[in-house]
C-alpha cells in the first residue's frame, strides 16, 4: 500500500518535543527544590519498577549534546519546559539564579543554533511545597504560578519564539487529582474538578503577564490533548449521551473556558454531584479567555466508549463483554471500550484518521486560530540490532500516517502551523518509568548515550524537504 506524496506549506515549523522533569535528572543539583514526580516516584508502588526522574537523560549535564543532536536533525525549533522548581524551588518566593543560568545557557545555545525555543512553563512538575498547601486545589496556586511567568518572560521574553503556558492541564487535573495515576496521586473528584478550574485561572493569569512584560507581539499558546471519542453504536442516543460526556470533560473543560469564555451547562450539570462549582469567582472567566497566538495539540490516539448500565451485561459491537464503569470524574456511566488493533506499546490504538479528524474539527471551530501539533508518536518495544542500528519501522510507520494525516488536514482546510514529535529522546514516561520509549533518539540507561533510531534519520530527511515521499506502510495490521 502507498500513499500519495505530500508538500507541507512554506514556513511549516518542524520540532521535537520533550519535558523537564522527563529529561533532566540532576534534582538534588543547582539548587532545585523538590516537585510532585520527585515525591510520587519515589513513593514505593506509584511507578512501574520503581523508576524515578532523578537520574533520567541526564540531559541537565548533557544539554549541550542534545542540542547537537537537534542541530543535525536540521530542527527549526524545539520544544522543551522549564522545571519550576528549578527557577523557583519553593514554587514562591526566592528565585534560584542557577537555575535561571541554566535556561538561559539553554536558550542561547538554541538560537546560536538557529533553533527556535519553545517554552512550555509547566509540564507537570510542581514544587512540593505547593502541594502541601493544597498544589491545584488551592486557587492561590495560580497565582503563584502567574508570578513565576512573570519572571521567566522578563529573563527570557525578548528569545522564546513560542511560549506554552500549561501542557494537557486534563492530565494534571484528572490524573493527578482524580484516578490519582500522576503526582500527587490523589484520587478526589471534587478535587479534580477544582484543579481543572484552578489551571485554567493560571493559564489565563500566565498568558496576560506574557504580553504585558514581552508585548503584544509575543507568541502565547496552551497545548491540550483533545479527545477524539467515538460512541460503540452511533445509533445508539445512551451512547452517543456518553460521548458528550467524554467531551465536555475532555475538551470543553479547557477549550470553554479558555477560548469560548464559559464552561458549558452540560458539563456544571453532569458533574452536579460531585460540586457545585463555587470556587468559579467572578471574573475567573474574563481572566481565563485570552486571546491566543496558537493552539498547542497533543495527539496519540482515540477511544470508543459506550453507555453503561452496571449490568455487566451488554455485549460490545465487536463482542467483547466485560464492562467497566471509566475512572472519569463525573463519568461513572460511561464505559471505555478496548479498541481493536494496531496498538503502540503503550496499548494505544493506532488511529491517524482521527487525528485528520481533530485537526479539521478544532480549527472550523475556531478558524482565526491557527494550530500547532506539540506532540504526536509512538512508544514501541524498540530491539537494538547486532549492527548497533535501532531499526523501528512501526515507528516511521506510526509517523508517517500521522504526518500524512496532518496533512490531509491542511488539504481540508485546518490551520496547522507545525509539527512537533514526540519526543527528541527516549525519556521517563511518567508511571511507566523507563520502560516505554517514545524518543526517535534511543537513551542506553546504563551509559546514558544517544544513538539515532532509523526514525530519527527519516525525520530529518523529511525536515530537510518538507516533503512526506511517496512510501510503503505496512497494510492495517491486527
Ligand atoms: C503526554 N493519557 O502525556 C505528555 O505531554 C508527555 O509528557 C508524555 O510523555 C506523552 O504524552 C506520552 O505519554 C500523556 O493517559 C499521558 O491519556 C497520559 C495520557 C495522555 C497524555
Amino acid at each position: 500500500m502507498t500513499s500519495p506524496a505530500r508538500t507541507f506549506p512554506d514556513g511549516f515549523t518542524w520540532g521535537s518535543a520533550t519535558a523537564s522533569y522527563q529529561i533532566e535528572g540532576a534534582v538534588h543539583e543547582g539548587g532545585r527544590g523538590p516537585s510532585i514526580w520527585d515525591t510520587y516516584s519515589h513513593t514505593p508502588g506509584r511507578t512501574l519498577n520503581g523508576d524515578t526522574g532523578d537520574v533520567a537523560d541526564d540531559h541537565y549535564h548533557r544539554w549541550a549534546e542534545d542540542i547537537e543532536h537537534i542541530s543535525r536533525l536540521g530542527l527549526r525549533a524545539y520544544r522543551f519546559s522549564i522545571a519550576w522548581p528549578r527557577v523557583q524551588p519553593g514554587g514562591s518566593g526566592d528565585w534560584n539564579l542557577e537555575g535561571l543560568a541554566f535556561y538561559t545557557t539553554l536558550v542561547d545555545a538554541l538560537l546560536a543554533e538557529g533553533v527556535r525555543p519553545v517554552a512550555t512553563l509547566y509540564h507537570w512538575d510542581l514544587p512540593q511545597e505547593l502541594e502541601d498547601a493544597g498544589g491545584w486545589t488551592n486557587r492561590n496556586t495560580a497565582y503563584h504560578f502567574a508570578d513565576y511567568a512573570r519572571r521567566m518572560a522578563e529573563a527570557f521574553g525578548d528569545r522564546i519564539w513560542m511560549w506554552t503556558t500549561l501542557n494537557e492541564p486534563w492530565c494534571s487535573a484528572y490524573l493527578g487529582y482524580g484516578s490519582g495515576v500522576h503526582a500527587p496521586g490523589i484520587t478526589d473528584p471534587e478535587a479534580a474538578l477544582k484543579a481543572v478550574h484552578h489551571l485554567n485561572l493560571a493559564h489565563g493569569l500566565a498568558a496576560r503577564t506574557i504580553r504585558d512584560v514581552v508585548g503584544a507581539g509575543t507568541q502565547v499558546s496552551v497545548t491540550l490533548n483533545l479527545h477524539v471519542t467515538r460512541p460503540d453504536d452511533p445509533d445508539s442516543a445512551a451512547d452517543r449521551a456518553a460521548v458528550a460526556k467524554i467531551d465536555n470533560l475532555g475538551n470543553e473543560a479547557f477549550l470553554g473556558p479558555m477560548l469560548d469564555g464559559a464552561y458549558p451547562p452540560e458539563l456544571l450539570e453532569q458533574t452536579s454531584s460531585i460540586t457545585d462549582w463555587s470556587f468559579v469567582q467572578d471574573g475567573d472567566l474574563e481572566i481565563i479567555r485570552q486571546p491566543l497566538t496558537v493552539l498547542g495539540v497533543n495527539y496519540y490516539s482515540s477511544s470508543r466508549v459506550r453507555h453503561y448500565d452496571g449490568s455487566g451485561e451488554r455485549q460490545q459491537a465487536d463482542g467483547h463483554g466485560n464492562s467497566e464503569a471509566s475512572p472519569w470524574v463525573g463519568a461513572d456511566d460511561v464505559e471505555f471500550l478496548p479498541q481493536p488493533g494496531p496498538h503502540t506499546a503503550m496499548g494505544w490504538n493506532i488511529d491517524p484518521e482521527a487525528f485528520t479528524e481533530l485537526l479539521t474539527t478544532v480549527s472550523a471551530r475556531y478558524p482565526r486560530l491557527p494550530l500547532m501539533v506539540t506532540e504526536n508518536g509512538a512508544a514501541f518495544d524498540d530491539t537494538v540490532s547486532p549492527d548497533g542500528r535501532i531499526h523501528d519501522e512501526e515507528r516511521v510507520d506510526y509517523l508517517y500516517r500521522h504526518l500524512d494525516a496532518v496533512g490531509a488536514a491542511i488539504e481540508a482546510g485546518a490551520d496547522v502551523r507545525g509539527y512537533f514529535v514526540w519526543s527528541l529522546l527516549d525519556n521517563f514516561e511518567w508511571g511507566y518509568g523507563y520502560d516505554r520509549r517514545f524518543g526517535i533518539i534511543r537513551v542506553d540507561y546504563e551509559t546514558l548515550e544517544r544513538t539515532w533510531k532509523d526514525s530519527a534519520y527519516w525525520y530529518r530527511e523529511l525536515v530537510r524537504t518538507s516533503q512526506l515521499p511517496d512510501q510503503e506502510v505496512a497494510a492495517t495490521a491486527e
